[in-house]
């Protein structure tokens, strides 16, 4: 179904996804109703004068079976009551992405994977851009595709970053290049299972044929075993295969007519991008067709991406980090290994958040080694803290606020540490996203 003149559509979740799904299908004629649990929406335009009608305040359950299609969120389950009742009515429910997919007329590159996403989607977006000026770069990285899609042309290019919660819902999602950076736990909450949260990852390659190309981590013990469809390329810090590195030296035989010739890419000393980041890019864009040198070139001056690894300032001798796109142990986990490798010195780590059913266990053993105060905060404080205390890592304290933690964390810093706000947990018990979190934490540093 691409043709949405007529149809009757329900678009679920009003915030960034729904509320461009919604402009978008009704422009291109549907019969568009835009529903939401709240009953208070901030629009980013009036849905009356755009011809969208509106229910909102009001579950869905009980008119959801008027319609031929069903648009939702990523912020909304799939086992959501009135999902199920739909998909068991037979109506095709379609996440933003599936539908961003089939209005766009171009190429797409799409990458998923628990950490650096972002990072990597960005990267790739900067590299391509300097071969293909009409490169895109949207999705879950803040900007839904389909705001978009209307001005993309099909000579341009998309680079979509993807999460779980996008691929749950997709349907004929085929993109040209797929890449799984790295599987680790997250969003159990949401998917329940480990299983299930890997099934929703590999997703992403479900509809690929054979001209098609899988990206992947060979030194992630999950997405090393995958085997899609497509021609396979593997990444590795440690196993000389598609992408690699040798004496701190990444090559590549991505691109490679010849089999076996390996490209040189960039020595890892000359970029601040993370070896597992930085080999990914390479990896995604030299099978895209980049050349080597402008892959180097944009790798050595790639400064990063705001609330990932952010400098922020000094106060007394002591530098403050943002990273508050660290939304899971894993993620955390990776920036303390990353201070691990330039200080001497352990961290000082503000951590906690809202409750996404993670195991911390693998992260509060890295305290002992790299970590010399936890500041905790927020809903999981409670559970970090007993993970300490199981771990007789008791150098840590629990404050009310993010202030607060930025305050004590002032007072403990001595010249030369690192004060690092990384805290392996969504944001959504005191801010309304990552975002945020990272500003506040920003200002207050400032301040
Ligand atoms: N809602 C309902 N019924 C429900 C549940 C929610 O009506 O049962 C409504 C809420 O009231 C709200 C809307 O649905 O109005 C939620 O929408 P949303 O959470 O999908 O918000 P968007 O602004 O559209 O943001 C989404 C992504 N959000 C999530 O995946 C939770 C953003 O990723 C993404 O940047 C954006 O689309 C653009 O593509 C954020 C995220 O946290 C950054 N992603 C996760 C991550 O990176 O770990 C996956």
């Amino acid at each position: 179904m691409n043709d949405f003149s007529a149809k009757k559509i329900l678009v679920c979740g009003m915030a960034r996804s729904g509320q461009a799904a919604a402009l978008t299908l009704s422009r291109l004629g549907a019969a568009v109703t835009a529903t939401d649990a709240r009953a208070e929406i901030v629009w980013d335009y009036d849905p009356e004068s755009q011809g969208i009608s509106t229910r909102l305040g009001e579950d869905p359950i009980n008119f959801i079976t008027q319609f031929e299609l069903i648009i939702i969120s990523p912020g909304i389950s799939v086992y959501t009551d009135f999902v199920k009742k739909a998909e068991a009515a037979g109506i095709p429910v379609w996440g933003e992405t599936e539908l961003a997919y089939r209005l766009c007329p171009c190429e797409m590159i799409a990458i998923t994977g628990t950490n650096g996403k972002t990072t990597v989607t960005t990267l790739v977006g900067e590299i391509l851009k300097k071969i293909n000026p009409g490169t895109v770069v949207a999705g879950n990285i803040g900007v839904p595709l389909t705001s978009l899609v209307e001005k993309i042309l099909p000579g341009d290019l998309v680079v979509a970053e993807i999460s779980s919660f996008q691929l749950e819902t997709i349907a004929a999602f085929r993109p040209k290049i797929a890449a799984i950076l790295n599987i680790t736990e997250d969003h159990l909450d949401r998917h329940h299972t480990m299983e299930n949260y890997i099934a929703a990852k590999a997703r992403i390659f479900e509809n690929i044929g054979k001209n098609e190309i899988c990206v992947l981590n060979y030194d992630n013990n999950i997405t090393k075993l995958l085997t899609p469809r497509g021609k396979t390329l593997f990444f590795s810090t440690r196993d000389e295969v598609d992408v690699f590195v040798r004496n701190g030296k990444i090559f590549s035989k991505a691109q490679s007519k010849n089999p076996g010739e390996e490209i040189f890419i960039i020595e890892l000393s000359e970029t601040k991008v993370l070896p597992e980041n930085a080999l990914a890019a390479t990896a995604i864009a030299h099978a895209a067709g980049a050349p080597p040198e402008i892959i180097a070139e944009t790798l050595r001056n790639f400064t990063g991406v705001e609330h990932r690894l952010e400098f922020v300032g000094e106060i007394g001798g002591a530098k403050f980090y943002n990273d508050s796109k660290a939304t899971n142990p894993d993620a955390t986990i990776k920036a303390l290994e990353f201070f691990g490798q330039n200080q001497s010195r352990p961290v000082i780590l503000i951590a906690g958040g809202s409750d996404k059913d993670a195991d911390f266990e693998p992260l509060v053993r890295l305290f002992h080694e790299k970590v010399s105060y936890a500041i905790l905060i927020g809903e999981t404080s409670a559970q970090i803290a007993r993970t300490c205390d199981a771990q007789n890592f008791a150098s840590y304290i629990t404050v009310a606020s993010l202030e607060d933690a930025v305050l004590s964390a002032k007072e403990l810093a001595r010249p030369g540490d690192i004060v690092l706000l990384s805290p392996a947990c969504a944001s959504f018990d005191m801010f309304k996203n990552f975002e945020e979190r990272g500003v506040v934490f920003k200002k207050f540093v400032k301040k």
